[in-house]
C-alpha cells in the first residue's frame, strides 16, 4: 500500500498510527502541504479533494477519509482491533 501524507497532519497520523499497530506494511509518500503541493495538478488527479490521507491499494483502488480509512483496516486486518463491536462505543469513539 502507498499512504500519501503529512508529517503534521492530525488525519494522516490516524493512519499511520493505525497501520502501524496493525504491523501492515506501506510506502509513505509525502505531500508537502505547507509548500502546497496537494495543489499540484498530478496530486488533483489522484485526488481532487486535494487533502491528505490518501491511501492506496495493491489493486490501485484509492481511498480517502481517515475515518473510512480506519474502518476499512479494521475489516481487513481485525487485530489488533481499533473499533470495539458494540456499536454504541464505536460510535463514541
Ligand atoms: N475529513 C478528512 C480531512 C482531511 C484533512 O483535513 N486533511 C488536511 C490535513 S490534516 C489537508 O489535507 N488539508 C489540505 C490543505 O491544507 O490544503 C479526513 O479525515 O481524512
Amino acid at each position: 500500500m502507498k499512504l500519501y501524507s503529512y508529517w503534521r497532519s492530525t488525519t494522516s497520523y490516524r493512519v499511520r498510527i493505525a497501520l502501524n499497530l496493525k504491523g501492515l506494511d506501506y510506502e509513505t509518500i509525502p505531500v508537502d502541504l505547507v509548500a502546497g503541493e496537494q495543489n499540484d495538478v498530478s496530486y488533483a488527479a489522484l485526488n481532487p479533494i486535494r487533502g491528505v490521507p490518501v491511501l492506496v491499494l495493491d489493486d490501485g483502488t484509492m481511498l480517502t477519509q481517515s475515518m473510512a480509512i480506519l474502518e476499512y483496516l479494521d475489516r481487513v486486518c481485525p487485530s489488533p482491533k481499533l473499533l470495539p463491536e458494540d456499536p454504541i462505543a464505536a460510535a463514541k469513539i
